[in-house]
């Protein structure tokens, strides 16, 4: 496999923190205009991220680890310390109230496993937190299926409901496809969502996914996406529309980001999770650089991407 460049590793990271704190101001809003999102894109005041970058951050800084160690991709039990270290660090940063009590139980010394599957009555948890988390999987993957694989082993340290799972292998695969996409030919859309169904064995999946398709083809709004796909916490409520505004706007980055905040709701992690898909195609230089200035974790996602890239 040829190695990632790291224009393009700094991008997925960097595109998934923009989108983060861009939308953490409308997370849980019904609807964002155009006018609000310029507000912020116009501001000159740093950009803060939320749970959403930080756990991308604890799960970069494993896999890049790892890698310098030549063991496995991962080491599941330790990552979900790391993880649950995070949280205990900056238990502010906004996390569902699921997550936290997850990563509580975790920080105490509970196995991962039985800390995932206590929650929610013991159905485990369907939010978007392992999606929201995962594109740096693809960073050291070398098929989509492997980073499904991978995005899911890593998503059910925390999230033990199949959608919790099913959400990061998405996210992994998608993140890949977009991180291996040759940039000088448009994005084969039929042929990329083709490659997302095979990520997970799942129906409501396909069916959201069936839709994604025609919403691009018929240029959907952001409004219409939110009614069609969803825009809520879950995974299966907001991986879908992440997807949808990448796939609507697969070689600009800004407009990505743009119709993620649009799509409202879980306006921060659809586009945290759309962001890093456009950063992994166009590479970091596509944002502006007056956004990345202002990023709070700008430093810390740099060094990652070195270490990460190639
Ligand atoms: P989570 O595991 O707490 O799940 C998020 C929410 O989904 C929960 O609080 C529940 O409302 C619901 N949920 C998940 N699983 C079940 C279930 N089995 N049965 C019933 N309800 C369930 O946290 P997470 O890390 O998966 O969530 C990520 C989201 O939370 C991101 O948006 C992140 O930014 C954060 N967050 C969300 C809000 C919000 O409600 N808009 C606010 C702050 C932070
Ligand atoms: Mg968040
Ligand atoms: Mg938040
Ligand atoms: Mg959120």
């Amino acid at each position: 496999t040829p190695s990632v460049s790291r224009d393009r590793a700094l991008g997925l990271l960097l595109g998934g923190a923009l989108g983060d704190a861009l939308g953490a101001p409308f997370e849980g809003r019904a609807a964002v205009d155009a006018a609000e999102i310029a507000a912020v894109e116009r501001a000159a005041n740093p950009l803060a991220h939320t749970d959403d970058t930080a756990l991308t951050l604890a799960l970069a800084a494993h896999l890049a680890a790892r890698r310098d160690d030549h063991g496995g991709l991962v080491d599941p039990d330790a990552l979900a310390r790391e993880l649950a270290a995070a949280w205990r660090a900056e238990p502010w940063r906004g996390y569902g109230p699921g997550a936290a009590r997850v990563f509580e139980l975790i920080d105490n010394g509970t196995p991962w496993r039985a800390a995932a599957s206590a929650a929610f009555g013991g159905a485990g948890s369907f939010g978007n937190g392992a999606a929201m988390r995962v594109a740096p999987v693809a960073l050291v993957t070398t098929s989509a299926r492997q980073a499904a694989e991978l995005g899911a082993r890593t998503g059910e340290l925390t999230h033990a409901h199949e959608h919790g799972r099913f959400g990061a292998a998405t996210q992994a695969a998608a993140a890949y496809l977009a991180l291996r996409g040759d940039p000088a030919r448009p994005v084969d859309v039929t042929r990329f969502l083709r490659e997302l169904h095979r990520a997970v064995p799942s129906r409501p999946w396909h069916e959201k996914l069936n839709r994604v398709a025609e919403l691009v083809r018929t240029a959907a709004e952001p409004e219409h996406a939110a009614r069609a796909l969803g825009n809520d916490v879950s995974a299966l409520g907001s991986v879908p529309a992440a997807v949808l505004a990448f796939l609507q706007h697969p070689d600009d980055p800004v407009a990505t980001l743009r119709y993620a905040l649009r799509v409202a709701g879980d306006a921060d992690t659809i586009a945290a999770m759309a962001g890093a898909l456009a950063g992994a195609r166009c590479g970091a230089g596509a944002f502006p650089r007056a956004w990345v200035d202002r990023l709070e974790a700008a430093a810390a996602l740099h060094e990652l991407a070195g270490r990460l890239a190639g």
